[in-house]
């Protein structure tokens, strides 16, 4: 850490100034920073989700770019990741403290080969601070891990996350492995991560591609809305 860094008093930082230093913060790697910009934020009256999107997402949108590039490595990207979860560990209790009522049960993981949860993590928060009541499964599960699970408990929705391309084509797997089983329509099954889209859900026989987690609250939403409608007709 330079000398110039080590003066930074985050309290003393105007939101704006906060925001961006969080993003420097995060690509660095720099939890105990992130856990008390957090905190600061949240003290100055910002919403969890705000604080959750403006400074963190967005910081690990912009990690995300410069891993690309070959500029960050994973060593750190690690770090960041490490960074990013401190920052939503204290946010989850604050997202998921709606008080409102359960809206349906969700089963959902990271594919088998994939080790990436923030954006798995992310949905779980979100899911559940809309009032779902979501069991999840982890990461780099093979399908037998999601058909147990969908087995032995009662579960209305299916949420897959895959990071990769080389990870995404296993949802397929783990759709068509539930059509044979003859279980496939007993769930909606929902689809997400950072290089799915619309037609990629479509052509594995996906409910529907989520683009983000607030897109995934609605989508389940709808859908349950839909399923009591024709339980109710
Ligand atoms: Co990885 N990695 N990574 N990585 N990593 C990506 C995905 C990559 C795009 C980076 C890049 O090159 N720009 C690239 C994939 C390229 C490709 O496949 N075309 C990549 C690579 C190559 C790799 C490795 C192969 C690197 C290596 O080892 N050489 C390796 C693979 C390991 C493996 O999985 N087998 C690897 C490893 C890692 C780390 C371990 C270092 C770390 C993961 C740490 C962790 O997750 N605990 C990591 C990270 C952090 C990233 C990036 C930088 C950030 C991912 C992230 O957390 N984003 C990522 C770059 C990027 O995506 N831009 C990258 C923030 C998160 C909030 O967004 O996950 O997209 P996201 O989730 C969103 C939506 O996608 C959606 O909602 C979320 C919230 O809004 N969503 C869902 C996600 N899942 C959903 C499920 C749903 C619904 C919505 O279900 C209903």
């Amino acid at each position: 850490m330079s000398d110039e860094e080590d003066d930074i008093i985050l309290s003393e930082l105007s939101d704006d100034e906060l925001v961006l230093q969080m993003h420097d913060d995060l690509y660095d790697g720099m939890k105990e920073e992130i856990e008390e910009s957090v905190n600061i934020l949240l003290d100055r009256g910002w919403m969890p989700y705000d604080v959750l999107t403006k400074a963190l997402v967005e910081g690990m949108r912009i990690v995300g770019i410069d891993f690309r590039d070959g500029i960050l490595f994973v060593p750190e990207v690690l770090l960041a990741a490490n960074a990013m979860k401190g920052g939503m560990f204290i946010l989850k209790p604050l997202l998921a403290e709606t008080g409102a009522p359960r809206l349906g049960n969700m089963l959902i993981g990271t594919v088998k080969g994939d080790i990436h949860d923030i954006g798995k993590n992310l949905v779980t928060m979100m899911m559940e601070g809309a009032g779902f009541e979501v069991k999840d499964l982890g990461i780099n599960n093979p399908v037998e891990n999601y058909l147990d699970e969908l087995d032995s408990n009662e579960y209305d929705i299916l949420g897959m996350s895959a990071l990769l391309t080389t990870t995404m084509p296993y949802m397929k797997v783990v759709i068509d492995t539930m059509v044979e089983k003859g279980m496939r329509d007993d769930y909606v099954v929902l689809v997400g991560g950072a290089p799915l889209n619309e037609e990629f859900g479509k052509a594995i026989g996906a409910d529907a591609y989520c683009r983000d987690a607030a897109v995934a609250v609605e989508t389940a939403k709808e859908y349950m809305a839909k399923k009591h409608n024709q339980m109710s007709a």
